[in-house]
């Protein structure tokens, strides 16, 4: 809105840069976050004593998180969408498609936290299946359409190495979105573990998003020039800052968990992010970890109706390193550091094509 207002209107030329809108994207959202947060984290906990708290923690070294409010997601969305509707483009196709990932996965997820305080069970995971499928394809939907937007599949490391996927792609936008979004959501078990990787994929990909929206630095770094995902990176610093805001609060011990109205749309919107800036293989290196945490629980309950016995003593994989007696914010600080790691590696796709 500012930049309409005040580049458009008032003629003021900083606002014109997305570096500059960026920036007060990523404060906005991370004070807003600072402020609020103490309030709702108070609030939530009463209704969560009121409510006799979370009623599925087995382990014995979270029974003393049942209290622990969840739900946190719900602020990372709504300051996300403030500071982006402050600070981004409205004539940008892609932030309102963000947006709309955003706030549907978003309520999805709220919708199950909500349901998970007053019973024991949340949306069952078919239901839930079934409507990330249906914001998923209306997203794709309106990215396949779009004009400005193509069916082609690229690949890092290699300037020329692509496919057209044609109708398939669409197929592809839709699971990767939704995998995106589940596989955030299955990490979501340790203070500060979900969000630090995802604070880390966002960095990396505004920087993505910024190169990708620029016609000289995509040509020169043989990235795919994709016009308008500059201003993706401003709504991506929005969401850094919100995660940060976020993260002070979510870091051992935990005041609030982000709950699926964080991790579902966190996820999904990364998703999202990678297919916009065609980027989708990067996604999973950046966001190996999540991929990891993914593919243990799919090991483990495959090598258990095989066979009937675990391969890890408990999935995902987080709950292993638990077991064999790693203390909890040992175990998020070293995965954060391999995610930095990933991070690196995916960011060195740039220049090495
Ligand atoms: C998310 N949610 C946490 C919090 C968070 C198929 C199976 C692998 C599914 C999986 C599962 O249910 N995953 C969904 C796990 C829960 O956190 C809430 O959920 C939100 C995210 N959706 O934001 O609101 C608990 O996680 C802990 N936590 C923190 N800090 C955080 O910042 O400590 C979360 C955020 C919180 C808190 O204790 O209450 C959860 O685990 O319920 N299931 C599992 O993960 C279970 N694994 C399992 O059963 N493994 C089996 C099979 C099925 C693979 C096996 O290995 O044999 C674990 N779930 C629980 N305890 N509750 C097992 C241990």
């Amino acid at each position: 809105m500012l930049y309409h207002l005040l580049y458009q209107y008032f003629d003021v030329n900083l606002f014109k840069y997305i570096t500059f809108r960026g920036f007060l994207a990523l404060l906005t959202a991370f004070f807003l976050s600072l402020i609020i947060y103490p309030y709702i984290i108070k609030k939530l906990r009463a209704i969560q004593r009121l409510k006799g708290g979370y009623k599925r923690d087995f382990l014995d070294n979270h029974v003393s998180k049942r209290y622990t409010p969840s739900m946190g997601g719900v602020l990372i969305g709504i300051t996300v969408v403030v500071s982006s509707l402050l600070w981004c483009r409205f004539d940008n196709f892609f932030i309102w498609v963000l947006l709309f990932v955003l706030v549907s996965f978003g309520t999805l997820g709220f919708i199950d936290d909500w349901k998970k305080l007053n019973k024991k069970a949340g949306i069952s995971a078919r239901v839930k299946f079934l409507f990330q499928i249906i914001f998923a394809s209306v997203a794709s939907l309106a990215l396949y359409v779009y004009p400005k937007f193509n069916s082609i599949l690229y690949f890092p490391f290699f300037k020329n190495l692509y496919f057209d996927l044609g109708i398939f792609y669409f197929f592809f936008m839709i699971f990767i979105i939704v995998a995106s979004s589940n596989a955030v959501n299955l990490t979501d078990g340790l203070d500060g573990l979900a969000i630090g990787p995802a604070l880390i994929s966002i960095s990396a990909f505004s920087i993505f998003a910024y190169i990708a929206g620029n016609a000289v630095l995509s040509s020169y770094l043989f990235l795919p020039f994709i016009e308008g995902s500059g201003e993706v990176a401003v709504f991506l610093m929005a969401l850094l800052g919100a995660g940060l805001g976020f993260l002070w609060f979510n870091s051992f011990p935990a005041d609030i968990f982000m709950g699926d109205s964080g991790s579902l749309s966190i996820g999904a919107v990364l998703g999202t992010v990678a297919i916009i800036t065609k980027q989708e293989i990067v996604l999973a290196i950046v966001g190996g970890i999540f991929v990891v945490e993914t593919l243990s629980v799919i090991i483990q309950v495959f090598y258990y109706k095989l066979t009937g016995k675990r391969i890890f003593l408990m999935a995902p994989i987080h709950h292993h390193f638990e077991k064999l007696g790693i203390p909890e914010n040992k175990i998020v600080v070293r995965i954060w550091i391999i995610s930095i790691i990933l991070a690196i590696i995916a960011l060195s796709t740039l220049k090495i094509r």
